[in-house]
């Protein structure tokens, strides 16, 4: 086999095992219903007229998408994408900045400049996406590039839908991390479906990461709905690529819960498959699996349930408060000026 298939985390100890304690998980948990509670409030704001164009959710990558947040170092770089709302919230974005950029409002991280989830606080080490999905990979290959020139002991997650690996920049990308060895980490976000096209008019292996064996680096292919199991993949894969041991290709398995895009009632995905992947929803899995074995209680259950519809609701009054951009700002941030770059050429 071309790939490890990842094990299913079983108790609280491997979890400790793993660097995580109980205070840990349920900040984890915390994120996870924070990101769901983030992207239902953007289909509310959606159905009120209040978001231009279109908008786009990750439902059903929760897990996948905090659990590799998780496991990366305040130091580290990422570059995530359309589903992976839960890296933005992992990472420290303020919600109500979120719910401000879907409505194209001046305190949004782009400043109104780009829509929905287009946006990234590099703050926060993310890197904004631009349309071209795996556009973002030679990106995040050039960031661990630079860690090696510069000698810093950093790392790059690259996010891509398995759709998008169809396209030239994975391959180029892989290619480059994969023969000089760079500190990468390659997440395929592998929700099945690429728009209307279904996984065997994308790839023809069994798994997107069996391609990983011919880049001359690891695959493993990990179930995205278990959010433990995502983060002791994604901390291996990160702290080999500190340590020199290169790149990594780990496939978070899901299900896109949703259509592409609000425009979309996704009727071509089976009805079956949709009731066979709810019964799998990430948050009531790991919700479950706190109340088996790290003994969460109702209360603080409760607890975090109250706590995020209380932060959603500040946030979004703030975000409904936050203006227009000004059309005189228009081109402000847009082009980087010279005095703002620190590279020698420039200097
Ligand atoms: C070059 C290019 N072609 C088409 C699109 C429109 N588009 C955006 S996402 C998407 C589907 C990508 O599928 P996948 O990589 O599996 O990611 P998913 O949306 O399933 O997370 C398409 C066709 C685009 N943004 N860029
Ligand atoms: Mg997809």
């Amino acid at each position: 086999m071309a790939v490890r298939e990842a094990e299913p985390v079983a108790s609280l100890s491997e979890v400790k095992e793993a660097g995580l304690d109980r205070e840990d998980l349920l900040q984890i948990y915390r994120n996870m219903v924070l990101t769901r509670g983030i992207e239902e409030r953007g289909h509310i704001l959606y159905r009120q007229g209040k978001i231009p164009g279109s908008f786009y959710t990750g439902r059903g990558n929760e897990a996948s998408a905090v659990g590799v947040a998780t496991a990366m170092g305040t130091d580290d770089v990422g570059t995530p994408l359309h589903r992976d709302m839960g890296v933005h919230v992992t990472r420290g974005v303020e919600p109500w900045r979120v719910l401000a950029q879907y409505m194209g409002r001046r305190d949004g991280p782009t400043k109104g400049k780009d829509g929905n989830v287009h946006m990234a606080d590099a703050r926060l080490g993310l890197i904004a996406m631009v349309s071209h999905l795996p556009a973002m990979l030679p990106v995040a290959v050039g960031c661990a590039l630079a860690f090696r020139i510069k000698e810093e002991p950093r790392v790059a997650v690259g996010w891509f839908g398995e759709g998008a690996s169809a396209r030239g920049d994975t391959h180029e990308a892989m290619t480059f991390a994969g023969t000089r060895r760079l500190s990468v980490v390659f997440v395929c976000d592998n929700n099945q479906w690429a728009y209307s096209t279904p996984t065997h008019l994308e790839y023809a292996t069994e798994h997107v990461a069996d391609r990983a064996v011919a880049y001359g680096f690891e695959g493993v292919v990990v179930d995205g709905t278990d959010v433990l199991a995502v983060y002791r993949e994604a901390k291996r894969a990160i702290e080999k690529a500190r340590a020199g041991g290169g790149p990594t290709l780990l496939e978070c398995q899901t299900l896109r819960m949703e259509g592409h895009a609000v425009h979309d009632d996704a009727f071509y995905v089976p009805k079956e498959l949709f009731e066979e992947w709810a019964k799998r929803d990430p948050l009531e899995r790991f919700r479950l699996w706190l109340q088996e074995h790290a003994n969460m209680t109702t209360e603080e259950d409760e607890e975090i349930s109250a706590g995020v519809k209380k932060l959603l609701n500040d946030a979004l009054q703030r975000a409904e408060e936050s203006p227009l951009p000004d059309p005189s700002e228009l081109l402000e941030g847009v082009y980087a000026t010279p005095e703002d770059l620190d590279t020698p050429h420039h200097k």
